[in-house]
């Protein structure tokens, strides 16, 4: 194993070629690597140093070695689809585990481990998991390399597509070895997919371990993920880092890692507006990211589309960045009708995951275009047709792109200072009871509604789709610490801003149903006749009727011109029933019984308060 990077930080070069061993901090780092590697035993080290030739190269190799289809250039130049493993298709939120010294830090909704314990459970499994691989070291930043709001870190792995991922979703390279030279603090993150290489042992498509662990260790800022090659198991800057890690540093620290879309809204005035959204997984965060407003003169631009960076800024508003530099999308249901943005954004340099793939080596997913091929090789590798009864595309299939190479994405996306907030929206997958807009009386009202959110569960993670959950700020699977401790800083960081220049906070929901199970409301571009209404709601240029839940629109204040919906939806489209309310309120008592003296005061008194409202007294 080697033990320098292979292309050392600029401050660490000498004038005349050949690079100093390394000293201070990136000795350290040089160390730790040699650590892991004396662990997991890889036949080769290899630093990643983000160049387009290192990229192409290994893409090529896995090309080569069977681990990715290259997609016909002539319709997708510079993509690739990937075929996991069909028992490695999601998030294992069962396997993943909060590793905080104290067991009440890790709270009630996270599986917590013993640090100790588990470390002793995981090194076994780690010892020799490289033999017969390359372990790569990937250094990455979230948010723009020395920036005020981003933080660093170091993934090495043993999956090539994890580091293809890494560098469309992260900003990899040498410049981010200067900053660890600088002695910034860095989060030290290990993936291994469990699939070691006896000599000679012809590799698979997709290696992966039955054996699954996801852990978190908060208090010493380290990740250590086997198993599993997927999405936020193996890009362990995103969910691991970038939200179970960073929430803790933010909870230390005074800011918010949060489960968000971020946009600017321009309304026909010209005037801007910065929006964020927490949807749970699979809940539209990506198409409300990448809107197109069927309204005229609104105009959107994205930010990002699932994490954001919050902090409360000396000028009393909250700023926010996106941390990320891609977007892994969800592929079905992003199509023409839906998400046009999101189409014309993967033209090219894609890697898809699990969608199917057509004759002429091009991909396709449910909802792409209203008629399937009429023949596919659908995700796992077999023929397909629309006979067939399944769909081709796996539930959870997905593309992962550069933010850049979206048509919208504002032009100071990459900014280090980020934008301050107008309005935070709060949403989930509701086929009942939650109207689609309602606006929070202040900011305390808002933080009791995000403590609220429940959602239908969706293909994003194991478990039974459909089925109710409560997934408080889209937290639920996210939050590295206690959330009940999560609530009280949330209360907190709303006294750090201004009164009058907080953000305003609303529910939505675009997913409430009918009797019939038809959905009651378009969505999609028309969702912008939502922002419409909140935005004016920003400019006081919009009434609103109080009700025991919120301020809903006056159905006559909310611009549905050209749009179809009788009046029979709309009327169930905003009806509060209180008796529904009531049952959802001793819930949320259930819920917050959870937290024993770690829910804050505050949450209980709008819980009774909002009981009050609705007529229980
Ligand atoms: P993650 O990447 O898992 O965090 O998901 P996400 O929140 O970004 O969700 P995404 O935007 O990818 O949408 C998930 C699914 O919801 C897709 O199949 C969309 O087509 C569907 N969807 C998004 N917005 C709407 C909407 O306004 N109405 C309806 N009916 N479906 C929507
Ligand atoms: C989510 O599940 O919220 C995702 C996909 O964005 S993953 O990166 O796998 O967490
Ligand atoms: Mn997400």
């Amino acid at each position: 194993a080697s033990s320098a990077p292979a292309r050392p930080a600029r401050s660490a070069r000498t004038a005349h070629g050949a690079p100093p061993a390394p000293t201070g901090a990136l000795a350290d780092l040089a160390a730790w690597v040699d650590e892991i590697a004396a662990l997991t035993r890889p036949d080769r080290v290899h630093w990643v140093d983000g160049s387009a030739a290192e990229n192409d190269e290994l893409l090529r190799q896995m090309v080569d070695e069977g681990k990715l289809i290259k997609l016909n250039p002539e319709w997708r130049p510079g993509s690739y689809l990937a075929r996991s493993h069909p028992s490695d298709v999601a998030r294992t939120e069962a396997r993943t585990f909060i590793a905080s010294r104290d067991e009440a830090d890790a709270g009630p909704t996270n599986n917590w481990a013993d640090p100790d314990d588990i470390r002793a459970t995981i090194t076994p499994l780690f010892a020799g998991s490289m033999r017969g691989r390359t372990m790569y070291v990937v250094p990455f930043s979230m948010g723009a390399v020395g920036g005020p709001l981003s933080h660093i870190g170091v993934q090495v792995t043993d999956s090539a597509y994890a580091v293809a991922s890494i560098g469309i979703m992260t900003r990899v390279g040498a410049a981010v070895l200067d900053e660890i030279a600088a002695g910034k603090p860095w989060v030290k993150t290990v993936h291994s997919v469990g699939a070691p290489l006896e000599p000679g042992e012809a590799d698979v498509a997709w290696p992966c371990n039955d054996e699954k662990y996801i852990v978190h260790f908060p208090d010493t800022l380290e990740v250590w993920s086997f198993g599993s090659g997927y999405g936020g198991n193996a890009i362990l800057a995103k969910k691991c880092f970038a939200l179970r890690i960073a929430s803790v540093i933010g909870r230390d620290e005074g800011w918010l890692a949060e489960h968000m879309l971020l946009i600017r809204v321009i309304d026909p005035k010209g005037r801007a507006y910065h929006v964020a959204a927490a949807f749970p997984s699979a809940c539209g965060k990506t198409n409300l990211a990448m809107l197109r407003p069927t309204i005229p003169g609104w105009r959107v631009e994205t930010l990002g589309d699932d994490i954001a960076w919050l902090r409360p800024g000396e000028d009393g508003r909250l700023w926010a960045i996106n941390p990320e530099a891609g977007f892994f999308g969800v592929a079905p249901g992003t199509g023409e009708s839906t998400n046009v943005t999101a189409v014309e954004t993967l033209w090219g340099n894609t890697i898809f995951t699990n969608v199917a793939l057509r004759p002429d080596g091009d991909v396709w997913w449910e909802g792409l275009t209203d008629q399937p091929p009429a023949e596919l090789t659908d995700w796992e590798g077999n023929p397909w047709t629309p006979a067939s009864g399944r769909p081709a595309a796996h539930p959870n299939s997905r593309f992962t792109v550069r933010a850049a190479q979206c048509p919208q994405i504002a032009p100071d996306w990459d900014a280090a200072e980020g934008v301050p907030l107008d309005a935070i929206l709060f949403g989930g997958r509701r086929a009942t009871n939650v109207p689609l807009v309602v606006e929070a009386t202040d900011w305390t009202h808002g933080v009791f509604i995000g403590s609220n959110i429940s959602s239908e569960r969706t293909a994003a993670a194991e478990g039974t789709v459909g089925e109710l959950r409560r997934d408080p700020f889209a937290m639920l699977p996210f939050c590295g610490y206690n959330m009940g401790d999560y609530f009280a800083h949330w209360l907190k960081v709303g006294q750090k801003l201004r009164f009058d220049r907080a953000p305003r906070v609303f529910q939505v929901n675009w997913f409430r149903k009918g009797a019939d199970g038809r959905f009651l409301w378009p969505g999609f571009g028309d969702n912008a006749r939502v922002i419409d209404w909140i935005v004016r709601r920003l400019n006081g240029e919009a009434g609103a009727i109080d009700t025991p839940i919120g301020r809903v629109p006056r159905t006559d204040e909310l611009d549905l011109t050209g749009l179809d919906v009788p009046q029979r939806d709309l009327d169930e489209l905003f009806a509060v029933d209180p008796q529904s309310w009531l049952r959802e309120a001793d819930l949320t008592e259930e819920f917050y019984d959870t937290f024993g003296d770690r829910l804050p005061a505050a949450l209980r008194a709008e819980l009774e308060a909002l009981r009050y409202r609705l007529g229980r007294r």
